[in-house]
């Protein structure tokens, strides 16, 4: 692949799930060796530092149905002010959360540029409810959702207003756990998501070819990959806040990262989900480090 000017972006925000812990995120990544990585293939990599936020051990605790609505807005607002700042520079960014609610403010900043940008949801959950529909009140089940401009108007409104990304455009890779309430509005709108039963039944190599024809048949102009390294079986990445069963394998996710990286088409990318309190001994990093490697041209010859 052409080799990149990167812009790696910190955010360690936990607020958008409620177990502590995985701010501490974008260093346990650092420290797996990210920086390093990505160097051997010969991309420049420019670290910029972390968002942080000033919220510590009490955050606002008010709204049940969004937990600590203020801090991740507050967050997501300057995360896509930098995004917008990094593509400006003609820079590729690289996020690293940090849970999934950041999701929002990175989608915010890529669509600044990007106006039919697809993006790849490789996650073991749909990320799709609203505050109506979520049975937990942390945001970070709520960003793509809030993306395609449903649910709160300060969510959905963050950086500019409206939709973000077109549902059309969505492919979502791993899932296992969908809520009623994300099933039904994923039915609505026809989002394309392809579950553990597609990949068990056709294998990653045809789910992936599939999500790339999409894309070429939208003629989208990016793609944004969000991973969330609990798409992973827990086997794998144990150090994550919602683990569940059954999931993808790392030499599929391994080939999934390959696939895309051939494919040309990755704009942008964000790592998130990795808590290293819940992790042992860094693995859940260190593999997340290493999908890194495959997706930006890291070969076995
Ligand atoms: N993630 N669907 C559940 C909820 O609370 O809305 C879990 C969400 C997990 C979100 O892993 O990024
Ligand atoms: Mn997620
Ligand atoms: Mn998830
Ligand atoms: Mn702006």
């Amino acid at each position: 692949m052409e080799k990149l000017s990167v812009s790696m972006i910190g955010v360690s925000l936990d607020l958008g799930q409620s177990r502590r812990g995985v701010d501490m995120g974008p260093s346990a990544i650092r420290y797996a060796g990210v920086v390093e990585r990505l160097e051997a293939l010969g991309h420049q990599i420019t670290d910029e530092g972390d968002i942080h936020i000033n919220a510590g051990l009490k955050a606002e605790k008010s709204n049940a149905k969004l937990k600590n609505l203020k801090e991740v807005l507050e967050t997501n607002q300057k995360l896509a002010e930098k995004v917008e700042s990094v593509l400006k520079d003609d820079r590729f960014p690289l996020v690293l959360g940090g849970d999934h609610s950041i999701a929002i403010g990175t989608l915010a900043g890529l669509s600044t540029k990007y106006k039919n940008m697809g993006v790849i949801w490789y996650d073991a959950h749909a990320d799709m409810n609203t505050d109506e529909t979520s049975p937990s009140g942390n945001i970070h089940g709520m960003p793509l959702a809030v993306s395609i401009g449903r649910g709160d108007e300060r969510l959905v409104n963050l950086h500019h207003d409206g939709q973000k990304i077109k549902p059309q455009n969505i492919v979502i890779i791993g899932a296992r756990s969908i809520d009623p309430g994300e099933r039904l509005l994923i039915k609505e709108l026809g989002i394309q998501v392809y579950t553990m039963h597609e990949i068990d039944k056709y294998g990653m190599t045809t789910v992936m070819q599939k999500a790339i024809q999409h894309f070429e048949d939208n003629q989208v102009d990016g793609v944004h990959l969000s991973l969330d390294l609990d798409a992973l079986d827990p086997l794998y990445t144990p150090g994550v806040g919602t683990p569940v069963p059954g999931g993808v394998s790392y030499r599929e996710s391994h080939l999934a990262m390959e696939i895309l990286e051939e494919s040309g088409l990755i704009t942008s990318a964000e790592l998130v989900e990795v808590n290293p309190i819940l992790d042992e001994r860094n693995k859940t990093a260190d593999v997340a480090v290493a999908l890194m490697g495959s997706l930006f041209g890291e070969k076995l010859l």
